[in-house]
């Protein structure tokens, strides 16, 4: 199949699965073409069946803000055009799936169907798509989608309730490369790492406010009077500065690695003992089922879809998001006791495998064929 793919191209994760989707598409045999405004990170653009197409958005003095989405219908049409593309799958739905739309009609009045599978992945929903500035066009758009996928249960009800849905929607969770991971994880036993006898607690995340990363430091501050330990700080975003502050202020910072942006999460989890995630809303949390994937039980927040993939007592444990207390117990519980925390890297391990790539590709693969059917 022919398949135009619209994504952030960010470090996000409806960016990065969106990525991984097309990839691992495009090594099926597929054509894939992937447009966003620029290269998503990571995209490897060397591999067969894959193109990439900028959106370029010119700056015209007149206008305050650039009008991106008709710039984006504008591309998907000549892109459709051009490569015979069967299929526009756009991820997170503002402003992709209202492109879609847009482009859908003006092929239509060149009598070229092409259908739009849109797929919701969060904050499309739970934050920005209901605020009440975005909410109408968010509304119809969804209902204008040929079919509407989201990433989990808890996202699928969060949709159904704060919108007016006509059209069924279909739950295709996140997913990952098991194999990348295993691989990973051989390379990391042979390596000498270089944090001693100090336990390895990580967050990933893009430091929104969502993320709630204050509490990450605040329970790895707790954990630190019990348990000899480092934290690793994966990411960039507008909180990235209050919690190297906020390090600086409990006298941790040299505990404490703020390494960035990165494409290689999966060589500093290998490592890990321990994952942190006390998101106050999170409709899936790829970084946790990535964490899973290493080998790194997580202790997370309870919201959103999180309960679906951190099994309470088994890969992990759940609390509220400001719970600071029960956070730093449930963590020292895992990582205090050798056996405790490798029965827990195990279990967390073997519930990632659910989530393998080559389960989860394929349902989009159906999803495509019954669309152009
Ligand atoms: O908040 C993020 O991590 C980025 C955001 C995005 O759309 O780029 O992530 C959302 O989509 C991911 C992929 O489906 C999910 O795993 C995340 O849970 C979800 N984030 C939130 O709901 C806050």
């Amino acid at each position: 199949m022919k398949i135009a793919i619209v994504c952030y191209p960010t470090f996000g994760g409806s960016g990065v699965l969106a990525t991984e989707l097309g990839m691992s598409l495009a090594s099926n045999g597929h054509e894939i073409h992937f447009i966003a405004y620029k290269m998503p990170v990571r995209l490897k653009i060397s591999d067969t069946n894959i193109f990439f197409h900028k959106v370029n958005v010119p700056n015209y003095p007149l206008f305050n803000f650039q009008p991106y989405e008709l710039a984006l219908s504008t591309k998907l049409v000549d892109v459709i055009k051009k490569f015979s593309i069967q299929i526009m799958h756009v991820h997170y739905a503002i402003p992709h799936a209202y492109a879609a739309y847009m482009s859908k009609k003006m092929l239509e009045d060149q009598k070229i169907q092409v259908p739009i599978v849109t797929t919701l992945h969060g904050t499309d929903i739970t934050l920005v798509g209901s605020h009440p500035f975005y909410k109408t066009a968010v509304n119809f758009s969804i209902n204008k989608s040929d079919v509407v996928t989201c990433v989990s249960e808890s996202l699928k009800k969060d949709t159904l309730d704060f919108f007016e849905i006509k059209n069924k929607i279909r739950v295709v969770p996140n997913f990952i490369d098991i194999e990348k991971y295993v691989k990973q994880q051989k390379l990391c036993v042979s390596e000498n790492h270089e944090f001693g006898d100090e336990l390895i607690i990580t967050h990933v995340s893009n430091f929104r406010p969502v993320k709630n990363v204050k509490n990450v430091i605040l329970v790895f501050n707790n954990i630190l009077k019990k348990v000899s330990s480092k934290l690793i700080m994966i990411g960039e975003g507008p909180e990235k500065k209050m919690a190297e502050n906020l390090c600086k202020k409990l006298n941790i910072e040299s505990k404490v690695n703020f390494l960035g942006d990165t494409n290689e999460v999966e060589k500093n989890l290998c490592h890990s003992d321990l994952f942190l995630l006390p998101s106050r809303t999170e409709s899936f949390g790829l970084a946790a089922l990535e964490a899973m994937a290493s080998k790194v039980p997580v202790v997370s927040s309870n919201a959103g879809g999180l309960s679906e993939i951190n099994i309470h007592g088994e890969t992990g444990f759940l609390s509220n998001p400001d719970d600071i207390n029960s956070m730093t117990s449930y963590s020292i519980q895992i990582i205090n006791d050798k056996k405790v925390l490798n029965d827990f890297k195990e279990r967390a391990f073997k519930n990632a495998k659910l989530y393998d790539i080559n389960s989860v590709v394929p349902m989009y693969e159906k999803i495509y064929e019954e669309t152009l059917k």
